[in-house]
């Protein structure tokens, strides 16, 4: 599509908003943008890989109040773990954008004046639906029984003068364009969807907001008295990060996009909004936008009022970085929603992992050990029927991981990998080497099943080191393959026959050691209530086992109010570090709510969510007492919120 001899493969993952901290569903997308520009490395491609956050916008705005800072230093706090999470998780990303950077605001206002120059934009007074969740406006024609079409939460009627894009213009040339390049959305249930989308009208886009309602955004170049509307600033940054505009060499190495991978959430906002804008803009549109499904916790969504949600760092901590990569992207298909259950992880990482490659590998180091002097054999060649039947299907092994990378197929690149370590360990056992050792007559046979053996595992190290790169590491480590080095893409690598003989093997740790069920745990999700406040006769005796099923935190009290018709309640803003919960507290007659700004306390934050008095209560505070209350427990000491409890 280009004939830059120096373009760089460029992949891209959403830039997250750091309205909160990470999870699984940040994790997941991330993972699998770094497996396609680490394989695309091994195919000594030059890559550009990009992640970011979104700092600007309402939802910043809002979560930054809530824990009483300034958007920016909200910002600089959450970014962290964002940060610290890729390094964790191994993500080789080349650059990492933040929204709140100058030369990303360089970038939008370059592009904002770009677009007024060329009266792609208009100011006009707007009377619409508003979501505030997902800072969008919406039609009367397009909400559903007064709520947001997209997530079905209650929209705002809200009239202003704004600027507007004209997006509707361009329409028919983006439907063209979708219909000529099959691939250009991806998978087709989404292509399918955006072509659906832009058979009615397309509105033209509102691409500001008055400052006096919203003031954290990158101001209009045309009119200060405006922000811009934070997708637009946020899409930007697919050209800011690789030098638009200043930078035109970086620039124009990257751009366009290989592929901007996001999940479908956000799919008309990348199809739409940020097609129509390139198009208005004279510059090329990406080669592939690739949205994928959505992953579920048992069965639920995740929330946090559910207090449901996978904390990536402590999977990762728990189970292993490579064990965490693999379960995501093996358990469903790229594009697929997906159910996330520490069940299947177990039974996934115990059985692919430790009985199927760990086996491979460590059975395969012991022959070497006993039979081949602790060296890595001759090449030979087999002459039996499975001997051909496992070179091919090792031979065989990039063209098919290739496709299905290039389709971004990752779970179909993993089965057919998994594929070939299966028909290798069937080799072993059938070929029996601790057998043919026995008779000397059958020395040429246990070379021939020693070489194939190892060579298929070598063939597999390669192509699994995009998913697991640590792990890959140490299957050459223990393979000896570090010895040697070489910088030949992965195509060459990948051949068949290219193991040097002699190589020194190092067994060591197993890759993958089993992981126990009983021994690990969710984290614990739904408790019951207490049953009653009453006086305070001891109660049966309970395991430290259930005391520790209680995620109790440190919290500071921001807000409190009476609650209308209700003597005894407070309603309570409880800030506990990473979010704000809301707590409906029996409290009125010990406390004034003025008494309790500022105040910290101890909140079970696992609680299931309970509804008193219609109002959501997301916890409890600990206080002492029976039926009326004696006092909040609270620290002698100044304690962070959010502080665990013990
Ligand atoms: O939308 N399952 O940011 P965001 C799978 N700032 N993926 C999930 C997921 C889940 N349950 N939850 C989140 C924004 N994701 C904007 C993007 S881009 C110019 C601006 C992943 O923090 C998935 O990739 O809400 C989804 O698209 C993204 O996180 C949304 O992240």
């Amino acid at each position: 599509m280009t004939d830059n001899p120096s373009k760089k493969f460029y992949v891209t993952t959403p830039i997250y908003y750091v309205n909160d901290v990470p999870h699984i569903g940040h994790a997941y997308t991330t993972i699998a943008s770094d497996v396609l520009a680490r394989y695309h490395r091994l195919l000594n491609e030059q890559v550009f890989f990009l992640t970011g956050t979104d700092e600007h916008g309402q939802k910043v705005e809002q979560a930054a109040k809530l824990r009483n800072l300034s958007p920016q230093k909200h910002a600089d706090k959450l970014v962290t773990g964002f940060q610290g999470l890729w390094k964790q998780l191994n993500i080789s990303n080349d650059d990492f954008i933040r929204t709140t950077e100058d030369r990303h605001k360089t970038a939008v206002r370059h592009v904002l004046s770009q677009l007024w120059d060329k009266k792609e934009i208009y100011a006009d007074t707007y009377t619409g639906w508003y979501c505030l969740p997902d800072e969008r406006f919406w039609t009367e024609k397009e909400i559903i029984d007064g709520k947001c079409p997209d997530c079905h939460r209650p929209v705002e009627a809200i009239s202003e003068q704004n600027y507007f894009f004209k997006m509707g213009q361009y329409r028919d040339r983006l439907r063209q364009h979708i219909l000529e390049n099959t691939d250009f959305i991806q998978p087709e249930s989404r292509r399918n969807e955006v072509l659906g989308f832009l058979e009615k009208d397309l509105n033209d886009l509102c691409i500001s907001r008055p400052k006096k309602r919203l003031a954290w955004g990158i101001p209009l170049p045309f009119d200060p008295d405006y922000v811009t509307y934070v997708w637009l600033d946020a899409l930007v940054n697919y050209i800011s990060a690789p030098g638009y505009p200043e930078d035109s060499v970086g620039f124009q190495a990257c751009w366009p996009a290989d592929v901007h991978i996001v999940g479908k959430d956000i799919l008309t906002t990348h199809a739409v909004y940020w097609m129509t804008a390139l198009l208005a803009l004279e510059l090329p549109l990406p080669k592939k936008l690739f949205a994928h499904g959505w992953w579920t916790i048992d069965g639920e969504k995740m929330s946090k009022s559910l207090g449901n949600v996978v904390n990536p760092s402590e999977m990762a901590e728990t189970y292993g970085v490579d064990a965490f990569r693999y379960f995501l992207l093996r358990q469903v298909p790229f594009g697929n929603d997906g159910d996330f259950s520490l069940t299947a992880l177990i039974t996934r990482l115990n059985s692919d992992l430790a009985n199927d490659v760990g086996n491979l590998l460590s059975r395969t180091l012991t022959m070497l050990e006993r039979y081949s002097g602790g060296l890595s054999p001759q090449p030979v060649k087999g002459r039996e029927q499975e001997d051909i039947a496992l070179q091919d299907a090792a031979e065989t092994l990039f063209s098919k991981v290739d496709q299905s990378l290039s389709n971004l197929e990752f779970e179909k690149a993993l089965v057919e990998i998994w594929q070939v370590i299966r028909i290798a360990n069937q080799y072993i056992e059938k070929g029996a080497p601790w057998q043919l050792a026995k008779d000397p007559e059958k020395k040429e046979r246990l070379q021939i099943v020693l070489y194939y053996t190892t060579e298929t595992i070598r063939i597999v190290s390669c192509l699994i080191a995009p998913f697991m790169p640590t792990a890959a590491q140490e299957m050459n480590r223990q393979l000896g393959l570090s010895e040697i080095s070489t910088t030949l893409p992965l195509n060459v690598v990948a051949r068949w026959g290219n193991l040097p003989a002699g190589l020194h093997i190092s067994k060591g740790k197993p890759l993958f050691p089993r992981i126990q069920p009983e021994k690990k745990q969710m984290p614990e999700k739904k408790l019951p209530p207490p049953k009653s406040d009453t006086p305070l006769p001891v109660k049966s005796l309970v395991s430290i086992d259930d005391f520790a099923k209680l995620d109790l935190r440190a919290g500071i009290i921001r807000s409190a109010e009476h609650i209308e018709k209700a003597k005894k309640l407070l309603l309570l803003q409880v800030d506990i570090g990473t979010e704000q919960r809301q707590v409906v507290a029996g409290i009125a007659t010990k406390y004034k709510p003025e008494d309790l700004i500022g105040k910290e306390v101890i909140l079970i934050a696992n609680l299931k969510p309970a509804t008193i008095m219609g109002i959501e209560s997301q916890g409890m505070l600990l206080a002492a007492g029976g039926k009326s209350v004696l006092g909040l427990a609270t620290f002698s000491e100044e304690i962070p919120p959010g502080s665990t409890i013990r």
